[in-house]
């Protein structure tokens, strides 16, 4: 299992940074992580006890939690990004989708049903990390670590760090937990982690398309989907960051790292959180140029993946944008604008939502 060669990056330059949160990183041995582990493990098992039945008790309470998308055109896309033009027209069948991003109880739930073990919880395979000592292959996870100064922003190693023991149970690190975050978004899960968890509950990830149709609701193209103000009437509309890009997170919107699903207001469809708070895997490859050829009817993503910024490394479409987005910097809550990420890696502002046909 390959992971984002961003990942390999941090964990090179880690091996060689002398002082710092980086060297203790990557400090936590297999041994060591492993002692940890066990000594967690009915404190994890509990958990996700407790966060399953709180998940059926949810269940049981509800709708299963989609909404109807009837379907229709769209003009998709924005010319303000050079992976997001032409805007084009395309058209969508009808389709159900998460009113809100997976939450950690959901994915809790399909865990304890299957035992699925997520990729940033699997060992690293050495032949694809040629070069890195034995010692320092450890299951872990992307985790944001903002510096404590401002700094440029050139160079993403400067606030992304590789955790040893992070994964969705720990989405900052092995001392973090999940507990109490039972109805924020599921984190640090890969590309193909979160299609485990759409297949297993009888859905399936969005096409890119059926993604920024439901994010667009049959408004108008405006800068943002929610409209042409970044803060209308004085009030923050999605999960974003505020302050000064890395380093000074002001929480205005009441949150510096993920929020509840559903804490901020719904589109008109009915749909939360498909602008900001974490980012959404899509089921569409990625490649830049895909736009400009991309089938009007119902797309469903090319076949092969390029990025031009990482030539080799298969990606995914990711949407909407993150708590660690604002104008600064990323910004990719705008309307129309694309992310994308490589297959089998996470982070901690990364999760995913579901859709299914009728
Ligand atoms: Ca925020
Ligand atoms: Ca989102």
């Amino acid at each position: 299992m390959k992971k984002y060669s961003l990942i390999v990056a941090i964990i090179l330059s880690a091996l060689y940074t002398a002082s710092g949160q980086e060297t203790k990183a990557v400090a936590v041995t297999t041994t060591t992580c492993e002692a940890m582990c066990k000594a967690n493990t009915s404190k994890k098992a509990l958990l996700l006890q407790s966060i399953e039945k709180k998940s059926k008790e949810n269940s049981a309470s509800s709708s299963d939690g989609m909404v109807w998308v009837e379907g229709g055109d769209f003009n998709m896309g924005t010319e303000d990004y050079p992976d997001a033009k032409p805007v084009h027209k395309v058209s969508v069948k009808g389709y159900w989708i998460d009113e809100h991003e997976v939450t950690n109880a959901q994915f809790a739930a399909f865990v304890a049903a299957t035992n699925y073990v997520t990729i940033a919880e699997r060992p690293l395979n050495p032949a694809d990390y040629p070069g890195v000592p034995l010692e320092n292959l450890v299951p872990g996870s992307a985790v944001f670590v903002p510096p404590t100064t401002k700094v440029s922003l050139d160079n993403i190693q400067q606030w992304w760090q590789y955790v040893p023991g992070a994964s969705w149970q720990h989405p900052n690190g092995p001392e973090s937990s999940i507990e109490g975050l039972e109805n924020n978004p599921v984190v640090q899960v890969s590309y193909l982690d979160a299609k485990a968890y759409a297949e297993w509950a009888g859905k399936r990830l969005p096409t890119e398309a059926e993604w920024e149709f439901a994010a667009r609701a049959g408004r108008k193209h405006t800068k943002y989907y929610w409209g042409q103000e970044l803060k209308p009437n004085g009030k923050w509309a999605a999960n974003i960051f505020q302050g000064t890009f890395p380093n000074n997170n002001t929480a205005e919107d009441g949150f510096s790292d993920s929020a509840p699903v559903k804490s901020f207001p719904k589109n008109p469809l009915g749909i939360y959180d498909l602008e900001g708070n974490v980012w959404e895997w899509c089921n569409d490859l990625y490649r830049d140029d895909y736009y400009k050829t991309s089938a009007g009817d119902n797309p469903k993503g090319p076949s092969t993946s390029n990025d031009p910024e990482e030539p080799g490394v298969e990606k995914h479409v990711q949407r909407g944008g993150s708590y660690l987005c604002s104008d600064q910097y990323c910004i990719r809550y705008v309307a129309g604008s694309r992310g994308k990420g490589e297959t089998t890696s996470a982070c901690n502002h990364l999760g995913f939502r579901c859709v299914k046909d009728k």
